[in-house]
C-alpha cells in the first residue's frame, strides 16, 4: 500500500438537535475527515475529536496539527502492506489516539477497497446486521426527554440510554419507569460523580438498567472498582478504556462488567479489535460507542460491530437522527425492528458524497512526502 498523499479537512455540519451531556451542549460539529490517496484508490477516515478538549484532552486542533506535522509525514514515509502496520509506525507519538485512529481507519477503508472486499470481513465481522441503540442528550425539560424517547421506541430501537449528571438522574428516571418499566434503559454519566456520591449512586439500582456508564473519573479504573462492589447496577466504561491494557485491567479487577468500545477512544481498529478480544476472553460482552460521526465514521462504526463480542446494542443510529443531510450515500438507516442491515458491498458499502463535503468544507490541507514536494 503506497501512501502517495493525505487529505485533511474540516467539515461543519450542524445538528438537527442539540447534543448535551455533563460537560456541556452541543449544536453543531466541526469534523476532521481524512482521505488517504493510495494506488488510485482512497480511503476515508473520520477524526472523532471533539471541538473541545473536554470528553478527551484530544480536539479537532490538535488532531489536526498532530497529524500534519508526525503521522501524516511518519506514514508517507513507509510503505505498508497493511492497515495493520499502522501501529507500530504511529507508537513513537504518545497518546493523540483519535488522530491516530483516523489515519489507520482510512487505511482499512484503503485497503478494503483495494482487495474488494467488504470493510466489515475484513475485519473479521461476522454479524449481518447491528441491533442499535440510542444516546439522548440532557434536554430542556423531562417532557421533553420523554417525548423523544418515545419517538425513538416508535422507530424501533432496542436500548434507550440517556445522559445523567447531578440534578437530572433519579427524578428523571423515576419518570421513565414509571411509563416504560420494561425497556431496556441505561444512562450515561460521562464522570459527573465522585465516590462521595455513594449513597447517592446506590439509589440507581432501583431502576433495573442495563448499565451506569463511566460514573466516575475519566481517567479511572481503581474507584471504578471499588464503586463495583458497591452496586448492583452493572458499570460500564467508555472514557477509562483507552486501550487493550486497560480493558484487561478493568475487567480483572471488576472495575466493570461491560465495555463501550469506540474505535477513536482507543487509537484505531487494529486496537478496538484487540479490546474486544479482551473483552471476550473474559466474557465481558462490549458494545460500540458513538462520537456524533458523519456518515464516514458511522459507516466504520457499523462495521466494527459486526465483531462477534459486540452482543448489546450499540449507540450507532440513523444518519437523520444527526444530520439534515448526510456526507455518504445512501444514508444509515434502522429497520422498524431496531437493526442496521450490513452489506456485502467493497468498502463500507457506502459512498463518500464528494461534492457535498467540497460544500461544506472549510479549511483542506494535503500532506505529501518531503521528498516528493523537493
Ligand atoms: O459518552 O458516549 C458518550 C457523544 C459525544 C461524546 C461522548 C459521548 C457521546 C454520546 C453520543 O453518547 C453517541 C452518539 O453518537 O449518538
Ligand atoms: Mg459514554
Amino acid at each position: 500500500m503506497k501512501i502517495e498523499a493525505i487529505t485533511l479537512r474540516e467539515i461543519h455540519m450542524p445538528l438537527v438537535h442539540f447534543f448535551e451531556t455533563s460537560f456541556g451542549r452541543t449544536y453543531g460539529r466541526r469534523i476532521l475527515l481524512i482521505t488517504v490517496h493510495c494506488e488510485g484508490v482512497n480511503g476515508w477516515g473520520e477524526c472523532v475529536a471533539g471541538e473541545d478538549p473536554f470528553y478527551s484532552d484530544e480536539w479537532i486542533e490538535t488532531a489536526w496539527s498532530t497529524i500534519k506535522q508526525y503521522l501524516g509525514p511518519a506514514i508517507l514515509r513507509r510503505n505498508l502492506t497493511s492497515a495493520r502496520d499502522c501501529m507500530p509506525v504511529f507508537a513513537p507519538v504518545r497518546g493523540h489516539r483519535m488522530a491516530k485512529a483516523g489515519i489507520e481507519n482510512a487505511l482499512w477503508d484503503a485497503e478494503a477497497r483495494q482487495k474488494n472486499q467488504p470493510l466489515w470481513k475484513v475485519l473479521g465481522g461476522t454479524r449481518h446486521e447491528i441491533p442499535c441503540g440510542v444516546s439522548i442528550g440532557i434536554q430542556d425539560t423531562v417532557e421533553q426527554l420523554l417525548d423523544k424517547i418515545d419517538t425513538e421506541l416508535a422507530a424501533g430501537y432496542r436500548r434507550i440510554k440517556i445522559k445523567v449528571k447531578p440534578g437530572w438522574d433519579i427524578n428523571v428516571l423515576e419518570r421513565i419507569r414509571a411509563r416504560w418499566p420494561q425497556i431496556l434503559l441505561s444512562c450515561d454519566a460521562n464522570s459527573a460523580y465522585t465516590l462521595d456520591d455513594l449513597d447517592h449512586l446506590r439509589k440507581f439500582d432501583q431502576f433495573n438498567l442495563l448499565m451506569i456508564e463511566q460514573p466516575l473519573w475519566n481517567d479511572d479504573i481503581y474507584n471504578h472498582a471499588r464503586l463495583q462492589r458497591e452496586i448492583r447496577t452493572a458499570i460500564c466504561l467508555d472514557e477509562s478504556i483507552r486501550h487493550a491494557r486497560d480493558a484487561a485491567a478493568a475487567v480483572e479487577t471488576g472495575a466493570c462488567r461491560i465495555v463501550n468500545i469506540k474505535v477513536g477512544r482507543v487509537g484505531g481498529f487494529s486496537e478496538a479489535r484487540k479490546v474486544h478480544d479482551v473483552c471476550q476472553s473474559h466474557n465481558v460482552p462490549v458494545w460500540c460507542g458513538g462520537m456524533l460521526e458523519s456518515g464516514v465514521g458511522r459507516t466504520h462504526n457499523i462495521a466494527l460491530s459486526t465483531l462477534e463480542n459486540f452482543r448489546l446494542p450499540g449507540d450507532v443510529s440513523a444518519s437523520k437522527r444527526y444530520w439534515q443531510e448526510d456526507i455518504i450515500e445512501p444514508e444509515v438507516t434502522v429497520s422498524p425492528q431496531g437493526f442496521i442491515q450490513v452489506n456485502d458491498q467493497p468498502g463500507t458499502g457506502y459512498r463518500v458524497r464528494e461534492d457535498l463535503i467540497d460544500r461544506l468544507t472549510v479549511r483542506k490541507e494535503m500532506i505529501r512526502t518531503a521528498m516528493a514536494q523537493a
